[in-house]
C-alpha cells in the first residue's frame, strides 16, 4: 500500500505562522524566537513556531482567569457538558484533517491516530460532558447537642478550584490534552495547555474548533514554548491553581515540587514506569506472543502504560522468544501515513537518541539482544522493534523506562517469584496478567502494585476507568468519577437554625 495523500487544509495549516491561542485568537507573541516541528518519519522541518515567553503566559493567564469568574461561572452545567459535547462533534467532523496532522507531527501510524487521537478523544469529551451536570456536594447529619432547641445541618459544595495549567507530552498530542480540557471545563475550571514543543501545532487546530462549538473565549488558552520556560511560568503564575501534568518521571517530580513550593498549588501527575505483562503457565506460546504485541510494541511501544517488562514461565521462554522474533520481523515498518504501517518511526530526535544509548547500555551489560537493538538505514527516526534477555531485575533495561519498542524478558520458575519480579520497581503504573486461570488471577490481584491491572488484556483506557499510577509513577487519577476529586475543592457548609 503507498502513502495517503495529505488533505489539503493540513499542508495549508502546516504553512501558517503559529504561535498561541489565546483569549479566543491565535496570537504570534511580542518576543521573534521560533522554534521548528519535525516530521520524525523524515528529519524534515514542516511548520515554524514562535517560542513564548513572559508577555504571552501573563495574557493566557489573565484571560483564562477573568473567563473563569465571569462567563464560565455563568455557564450552566448542563450547557458546559453542551459546550463539550459540540466540540466531540467537530473533531469527528474534521477527523481526517487532525489524525493527518497528528501524524505528520509524531510519526503515530495513521489508522493509530484516527482511532485514539481523535476517535477516543470525541468518547471521553461526550464522558466529561456527562458529568458536567452531575458534580455535587452532599447533605450531612450533623450531631452537635441542642441546648436551647436550637438545630443544625451541614452539606458541602463541590466548587471549581480554578485555572488549570494542563502539561502535556508529545506522544499523544491531542488524546491527553483532551483529558484534562474535558475534566477541567466539566468541573467549572478554565485551563491554559502547555503542548510539548516536539508537537506544538495540533491543539492549535483544536482550539479554532473549540472556539466553532461556541467554548467562551477565555474557557481554553495555549502557550507554546519549552518545559523550562513556558511550562514553569505557568506554573509559577499567581493564577494558577492546579497543574495537570503527564511525562517523564523527572520532568514530573520537579512540576510537583515547584507546585507545592508556590503556595500548595495542586497537582495531578500522571507518569511513566517499568509497567509489567506477565504470563502464566496455562497460556498458549502463540497466545503469549499476541499478548506481548498488544502490550509492548503498539506505537513503537511510545505509550505511558505499555508494557516494557516481560516475565514468561521458563517452560516457554525460547519457543516465545524465537516466534516473537519472527512476528517482529514480519510487522510492517514504514509510513505513519501509509494504512498498513504496523510499525513508524520514534517520535523525535532525542527519543531516537536515547532509544539508541540504551540499546548500548544492554550491550554494556552483557543482556542478550535475541532481536533488532539498531537503527534502520533510512531517513527519520527509526528503529528496529527489539526483544532483550535479562540477566535479573537488577539489569539497566529492567529498571529504566524505555519508552520505545524494546521489550525486556525475564523467566521465571513460580508464582511467588513472579510477583516479587513485578513489583521489584520504585513505579506502579500499570501491569497486566495473561492467565485462563480467572481463580489464580484474583487471588494476585491484591499483591501487584500497579494503579491499573489488566486481565487477558494490556494498554485500554476507557473514560468510565480511573487511571493513574502508584508509587512514584504518579499523584491523582484521571477518569471515572475519580476526576472530580482533583479538579475542584470541597467546601463545607455548616448551618444553625
Ligand atoms: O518529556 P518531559 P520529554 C518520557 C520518554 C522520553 C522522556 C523525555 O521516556 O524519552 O520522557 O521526553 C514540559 N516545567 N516520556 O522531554 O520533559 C515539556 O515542555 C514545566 C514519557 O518530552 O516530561 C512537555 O510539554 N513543564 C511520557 C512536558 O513537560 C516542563 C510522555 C513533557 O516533557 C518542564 C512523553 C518544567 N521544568 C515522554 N520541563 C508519558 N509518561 O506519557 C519540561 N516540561
Amino acid at each position: 500500500m503507498s502513502e495517503i495523500n495529505l488533505l489539503e487544509s493540513v499542508t495549508a495549516f502546516l504553512q501558517r505562522t503559529h504561535g498561541h491561542y489565546i483569549n479566543g485568537a491565535s496570537v504570534f507573541g511580542q518576543g521573534n524566537k521560533t522554534f521548528s516541528v519535525v516530521n520524525p518519519a523524515s528529519g524534515e522541518t514542516i511548520a515554524t513556531v514562535n517560542q513564548g515567553e513572559e508577555a504571552e503566559v501573563n495574557q493566557a493567564m489573565q484571560a483564562a482567569s477573568e473567563a473563569f469568574h465571569g462567563v464560565w461561572a455563568q455557564t450552566s452545567p448542563l450547557e458546559r457538558g453542551n459546550c463539550l459535547n459540540r466540540l466531540a462533534d467537530l473533531l469527528q467532523k474534521n477527523s481526517e484533517e487532525l489524525a493527518q496532522l497528528e501524524s505528520v507531527c509524531s510519526g503515530k501510524p495513521i489508522q493509530l491516530s484516527r482511532i485514539l487521537d481523535v476517535g477516543a478523544s470525541a468518547d471521553y469529551l461526550r464522558y466529561f460532558a456527562g458529568w458536567s451536570s452531575k458534580i455535587s456536594g452532599e447533605t450531612l447529619n450533623v450531631s452537635l447537642p441542642s441546648l436551647k432547641g436550637e438545630k443544625y445541618t451541614a452539606f458541602t459544595r463541590r466548587e471549581p478550584i480554578g485555572v488549570v495549567v494542563g502539561i502535556i507530552p508529545w506522544n499523544f498530542s491531542i488524546m491527553i490534552a483532551i483529558w484534562k480540557l474535558g475534566a477541567a471545563l466539566a468541573s467549572g475550571c478554565t485551563i491554559v495547555l502547555k503542548p510539548s514543543e516536539y508537537t506544538p501545532v495540533t491543539l492549535l487546530r483544536v482550539a479554532e474548533l473549540a472556539k466553532e462549538a461556541g467554548i467562551p473565549d477565555g474557557v481554553i488558552n495555549i502557550i507554546n514554548g519549552s518545559g523550562r520556560h513556558v511550562g514553569s511560568s505557568l506554573i509559577h503564575h499567581p493564577q494558577c491553581a492546579k497543574v495537570t501534568f503527564t511525562g517523564s518521571i523527572p520532568t514530573g517530580i520537579s512540576v510537583g515540587k515547584s507546585a507545592l513550593e508556590q503556595g500548595l498549588k495542586r497537582t495531578t501527575l500522571e507518569l511513566g514506569g517499568k509497567n509489567a505483562a506477565a504470563f502464566l503457565a496455562d497460556m498458549s506460546v502463540e497466545k503469549i506472543v499476541d499478548g506481548i504485541l498488544e502490550a509492548g510494541y503498539v506505537y513503537q511501544g511510545q505509550i505511558c502504560a505499555a508494557a516494557e517488562r516481560f516475565f514468561i514461565p521458563s517452560v516457554h521462554m525460547e519457543a516465545v522468544l524465537q516466534l516473537l522474533s519472527e512476528r517482529l520481523s514480519a510487522m510492517k515498518i514504514g509510513s505513519p501515513l501509509d494504512e498498513s504501517t504496523e510499525v513508524g518511526p520514534l517520535a523525535n530526535r532525542e527519543h531516537y537518541e536515547k532509544i539508541l544509548s540504551l540499546f548500548d547500555k544492554a550491550r554494556q551489560e552483557d543482556c542478550e539482544i535475541v532481536y533488532g537493538g539498531y537503527a534502520l538505514e533510512r531517513a527519520g527516526f527509526f528503529v528496529a522493534p527489539t526483544i532483550v534477555r535479562a540477566k535479573s531485575t537488577e539489569d539497566a533495561l529492567m529498571k529504566e523506562e524505555t519508552f520505545g519498542p524494546i521489550g525486556t524478558f525475564l523467566s521465571y520458575e513460580d508464582e511467588e517469584e513472579l510477583i516479587a519480579m513485578m513489583n521489584a520497581t520504585p513505579f506502579g503504573l500499570s501491569a497486566s496478567l495473561w492467565t485462563n486461570d480467572l481463580s489464580k488471577a484474583m487471588r494476585m490481584i491484591p499483591r501487584i502494585e500497579a494503579g491499573i491491572l489488566w486481565v487477558n488484556m494490556h494498554t485500554f483506557l476507557d473514560p468510565a476507568v480511573p487511571f493513574g499510577g502508584m508509587k512514584s509513577s504518579g499523584i491523582g487519577r484521571e477518569f471515572g468519577s475519580a476526576f472530580i476529586e482533583h479538579y475542584t475543592e470541597l467546601k463545607s457548609v455548616m448551618m444553625r437554625y
